[in-house]
């Protein structure tokens, strides 16, 4: 990383943008991610927001954001992400705004939009350079409809459509980005602010196409209490089920090593979604799998794969 603003807490921005009061669920690891983004990024910001939980933040005649907010059908925020930005570089062009009102455009979904539903107007922006922040809170279920499984729901996990354990695997939309070849793509977690602030830091100093991918610890989803959001978070990170990384220059680098890593059950036994691993018995062979891949993922980080 770079010389960074972003030293210390007491670094961070101390105004708050977004009003208080929303409908979101009380913890919620969305809310907190985004919430810093827009901190970091400033009141010049148009969010343009996929169906989802986030999509009760602005309803008519109320919003907490200070400016422009458009509300689009699941699979199309990167389009209609296209069609602000075109907006505001004709208006700058044809001098009906000036270069100082431009506004950065992001898009803003959740997982199911973000790894299923948009992922064909999410590749097909970035094949056109568009000039976006795509911040996607990944609450691993469909949370706005009562956490159906979605692509980014985690195996084993207990969802409205896997009553007995989700049979799947996670898709790894971070790979997906890099496989793009955008300017900038991240892993963050609001439970790790400074490394937050310095991915949007770096996200804001380039242009083109740029992912933050937020794990978003959904209390209502997951089955813990609100208070416990952060701790959740913080256990994604120390047991490596969720490696903060960013991909910069046509290379990955882990921003954070989880040293001493932490027995990945610290984390799953935190969680009612989980809980049929340990009761009424511990399903030994299932933890041993899910411990195994984390284990070879960063074995493959060790050696110097690219991930
Ligand atoms: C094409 C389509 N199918 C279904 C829905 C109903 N729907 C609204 S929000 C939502 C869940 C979205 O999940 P996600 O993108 O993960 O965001 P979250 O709800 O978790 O915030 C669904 C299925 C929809 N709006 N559009
Ligand atoms: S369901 Fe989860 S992601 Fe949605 S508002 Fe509630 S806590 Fe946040």
């Amino acid at each position: 990383m770079t010389e960074t603003a972003f030293k210390r807490l007491k670094d961070l921005p101390s105004e708050r943008l977004l009003g208080t009061g929303t409908p979101m669920c009380a913890g919620c690891g969305g809310l907190e991610a985004l919430r810093q983004v827009y901190d970091l990024m400033g009141g010049k910001t148009v969010f343009v927001n996929a169906a989802g939980c986030m999509t009760l933040l602005s309803v008519y005649p109320f919003t907490p954001f200070r400016g422009s907010w458009l509300y689009t059908a699941m699979a199309c925020a990167p389009a209609a992400s296209q069609g602000v930005r075109d907006a505001l570089d004709i208006l700058i062009e044809k001098r009906r705004i000036p270069p100082e009102e431009d506004l950065a455009v992001v898009s803003l979904t959740g997982d199911g939009a973000a790894y299923g539903m948009g992922l064909s107007a999410t590749s097909s922006a970035i094949e056109r350079g568009l000039d976006f922040l795509y911040l996607v809170y990944d609450n691993e279920g469909y949370g706005n409809t009562g956490q159906q499984a979605s692509e980014a729901t985690p195996h084993a996990a207990r969802t409205a459509t896997s009553l007995r354990g989700f049979a799947g695997r996670k898709k790894d939309l971070f790979a997906i980005w890099a496989a793009h070849r955008p300017a900038y793509a991240a892993t963050v977690i609001g439970a790790e602010p400074l490394d937050l602030a310095r991915k949007i830091e770096r996200a804001t100093s380039l242009k083109g196409p740029r992912l933050v991918l937020a794990l978003a610890p959904c209390p209502t989803g997951w089955e813990f209490e609100p208070q416990e959001t952060v701790e959740i978070g913080k256990l994604a990170v120390k047991t490596g089920v969720w490696p903060l990384k960013e991909y910069v220059d046509g290379r990955v680098v882990h921003t954070k090593l989880p040293h001493p890593r932490l027995p990945v059950e610290e984390y799953l036994k935190r969680q009612g979604r989980f809980r049929h691993l340990f009761e009424p018995a511990r399903n030994e062979a299932l933890l041993a799998g899910i411990q195994a891949r984390v284990d070879a993922y960063w074995a493959g980080v060790e050696a110097g794969a690219e991930r």
